[in-house]
């Protein structure tokens, strides 16, 4: 058995994050939108929980075209979400109850209406203008090359005041920052250091692989920049301080992701990889085309992620965020098997190795919406590829399919908290529509409900605090060609965990391998009561899933 070079302790290595989405949480001013307030009036409910870190998705003063994720101001709060004082309110609560918050840092780009932006527009020689990529369009006036948004279109937009382009990876009112110009950098960490002395525990990073673009080389995500940035970013603000920092990283391989967090080289604690989520796109299409789901496929990159960033960097475990569908939708059943394919998906992800992430709603089984009208939408990205892509040909009901599969809205629909109406997020009519499913699927329900799925992930969460194995222990795969038992061993020492999930909504007749036959253990979580006894060959009921801890017998 290969020892595990002993990683440093870092206190977020046994933690959970809880993902918000502020603008779906809980609104307590009753006006449609989630804010802080509604953050901190439920602090209690994480704490029960048990997550120690809230990721914070933008809560920052913004025209809200792309939901917070366009910035016009890095140090004050948009007046939908609150105040400063009530965020610097919130900081010290969530610390009164163990919990950090980890804000969104949003830096390849700002708004439009960011006062940067304001001036660089004004003109040519203006001192703000390099914070901004400029070019100039080619001689026929079209833009400087062939560049997409990923919100559709063109990724220059033209500014007739000075007759340039600007150039734009998102929305035409997210400009993109030039990291090349040190005033941005040093504007960054300023801004930076001014939230971590607010007591704030970490940053997530917002595509941060796209901040050491070479626009001219045409090179986007992991320019030969980027990490020297993030490196010099590192020692001027977090670094000396115990910081959590996620980087969303959509290009990272695991070589890349070594690169991010192999703590030798001082950069950040761990990045959000989605190669388990892009498997399951088309491949000119992307989600709206999505595939079918393909259980080999998944477990190839989980072991491949397990293996590789073993010891010398950290894993992100996710299903869910905001930018993504529900995972008891994409992965597990949303009818009879609803409620164990929740808490199968929560076992086969939180005995692996690295920090979990728990987005809002997952932990009691939500799921995606089906809005009957394009209108019912509200996400920029879908919006402007369903407008895009329906204009060049692709049939309405086709997109629709896409969007309900993998559209981001999935994600935003109001938190759903009792089956009052709104499903208790609000008194007033929400920002968008509540998924109708909330009567069935909500906290108090829950709560009441000592076999949920909420005490599932309670449960998770205990086990990883009690457990070192869990957070240390090697990873092995199992039965790598099951199509449907995502099957594994965590080992430290002489102490084992099996783990045995099964993705199908079918019986599973399994023999088991060698290693885990007839073995006598301890089950620590199961989502069916009856336990099985380990012999040579097991029946898994549809979405079963436990793991059973054990010692190595001595060979
Ligand atoms: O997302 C980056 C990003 O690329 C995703 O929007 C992705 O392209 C898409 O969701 C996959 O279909 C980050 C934020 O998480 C997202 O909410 C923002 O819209 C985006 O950056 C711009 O800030
Ligand atoms: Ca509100």
């Amino acid at each position: 058995m290969m020892d595990n070079k002993v990683l440093a302790k870092k206190w977020w290595h046994n933690a959970v994050v809880y993902q918000i989405y502020p603008r779906s949480f809980c609104d307590a001013n009753n006006d449609g939108i989630g804010d802080i307030a509604g953050i901190i009036s439920k602090l209690d409910y994480l704490q029960q929980l048990g997550i120690n870190i809230i990721w914070l998705s933008p809560v920052y003063k913004s025209p809200m075209d792309d939901n917070g994720y366009d910035i016009s101001d890095y140090q004050d709060i948009a007046a939908e979400f609150g105040t400063l004082a009530e965020m610097e309110n919130l900081i010290a609560e969530a610390k009164q109850r163990d919990i950090q918050i980890v804000m969104d840092l949003v830096v390849n780009h700002t708004s439009d209406e960011h006062p940067w932006f304001v001036e660089a527009k004004k003109s040519k020689d203006n001192p703000y203008r390099d914070y901004y990529i400029w070019r100039q369009p080619q001689a026929d006036g079209s833009a400087p090359n062939d560049f997409h948004s990923y919100f559709g279109g063109s990724g220059w937009e033209f500014d007739a005041t000075t007759g340039d382009y600007y150039f734009h990876q998102f929305s035409k009112r997210q400009p993109d920052l030039n990291w090349e110009n040190s005033k941005v950098q040093a504007e960054v960490h300023n801004m930076m250091n001014w939230w971590l002395d607010k007591g704030i525990g970490g940053f997530r990073m917002d595509v941060i692989d796209l901040i050491g673009k070479e626009i001219d080389q045409k090179v986007m995500a992991n320019g030969a920049r980027l990490h020297p940035l993030l490196q010099e970013m590192n020692k001027a603000t977090f670094g000396h301080r115990d910081a959590l920092t996620v980087g969303e990283a959509w290009s990272a391989t695991p070589e890349i992701a070594k690169l991010y967090s192999d703590p030798a080289r001082n950069e950040l604690s761990m990045v959000f990889q989605f190669e388990h989520i892009t498997i399951g796109w088309h491949p000119q299409h992307g989600k709206w085309e999505p595939q079918a789901f393909d259980l080999i496929k998944l477990k190839k990159v989980f072991t491949k992620w397990q293996t590789e960033l073993a010891d010398n960097g950290w894993n992100s475990l996710f299903w869910d965020n905001h930018d993504l569908p529900r995972a008891v939708s994409k992965y597990g059943d949303t009818g009879e098997f609803r409620v164990e394919s929740a808490k199968m998906l929560a076992t086969a992800l939180h005995f692996l190795k690295g920090t979990p992430y728990v987005y809002q709603g997952e932990e009691i089984g939500m799921t995606n919406v089906r809005f009957d009208s394009i209108d019912d939408y509200q996400d920029i990205e879908s919006l402007n590829l369903y407008y895009e892509r329906t204009a060049a040909g692709v049939p309405h009901e086709k997109m629709m399919e896409g969007i309900y599969a993998n559209g981001r809205d999935n994600a935003r629909t109001p938190m759903q908290w009792n089956n009052e109406i709104n499903a208790g997020f609000s008194t007033a009519k929400p920002w968008l529509k509540v998924n109708p499913n909330y009567t069935e699927i909500n906290v108090q329900a829950a709560l009441n409900e000592p076999d949920s799925v909420f005490f599932h992930y309670q449960k998770l969460i205990k086990l990883r605090k009690e457990q070192p194995i869990m957070t240390y222990g090697q990873y092995i795969p199992l039965l790598e060609d099951h199509p449907d038992v995502f099957a594994y061993l965590r080992a430290q020492d002489d102490d084992r965990i099996v783990v045995l999930n099964n993705f199908s909504a079918k019986k599973v007749i399994l023999s088991l391998p060698a290693e885990v036959q007839y073995i006598k253990g301890q089950s620590l979580i199961s989502n069916y009561q009856s336990h099985h006894s380990l012999t040579d060959e097991i029946t898994l009921q549809p979405y079963e899933s436990f793991a059973v801890a054990y010692k190595q017998p001595v060979a």
